[in-house]
């Protein structure tokens, strides 16, 4: 029987690239089931990272999100499969990485905040929007 399909995005963050966590994170999804649709790395430009990141734009942390996902390489994946979206961020983790859960990627691999490994999508227009700003530069 097949079985419904939906796609989020992740974005493995600076520190993960640059922890060597890619490989480890990637993985870890297509185990689980996912398919890998799209994989792109690049830096972020300053406006394409407030723009990705604008539904945060009036916390006081903004300055701070934006200054760290530009910092260095990010590697961003759609995934697709069953419940993509809300399976994909439990494997995540909680946002404080040194309360996440052992066994997800925040909780195995980090002890940070802003630098907290992976970005998830939090829901399908979170993923439309997300997507469309992280790839706005690629084809296909
Ligand atoms: P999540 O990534 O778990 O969905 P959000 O959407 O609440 O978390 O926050 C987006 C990002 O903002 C987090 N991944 C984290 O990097 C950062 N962040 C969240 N809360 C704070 C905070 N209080 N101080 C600094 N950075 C934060």
């Amino acid at each position: 029987m097949s079985s419904p399909s939906e796609d989020t995005l992740i974005v493995v963050k600076p520190d993960g690239v640059r922890r060597g966590l890619v490989g480890e994170i990637i993985g870890r999804f297509e185990r689980k089931g996912f398919l890998v649709k799209k994989l792109h790395m690049q830096t972020m430009s300053k406006p394409q990272a407030e723009e990705f990141y604008s539904v945060h734009k009036d916390k006081p942390f903004f300055g701070e999100l934006v200054s760290f996902i530009t910092s260095g390489p990010v590697v961003g994946a759609v995934l697709s499969g069953r419940d993509a979206v809300a399976t994909v961020r439990r494997m995540v983790g909680a946002t404080k990485s040194w309360e996440a859960a052992a066994g997800t990627i925040r909780g195995d691999f980090g002890l940070g905040l802003t630098d907290n490994t992976i970005h998830a999508s939090d829901s399908a227009e979170s993923f439309t929007k997300e997507s469309g700003v992280f790839f706005s530069k690629t084809r296909g």
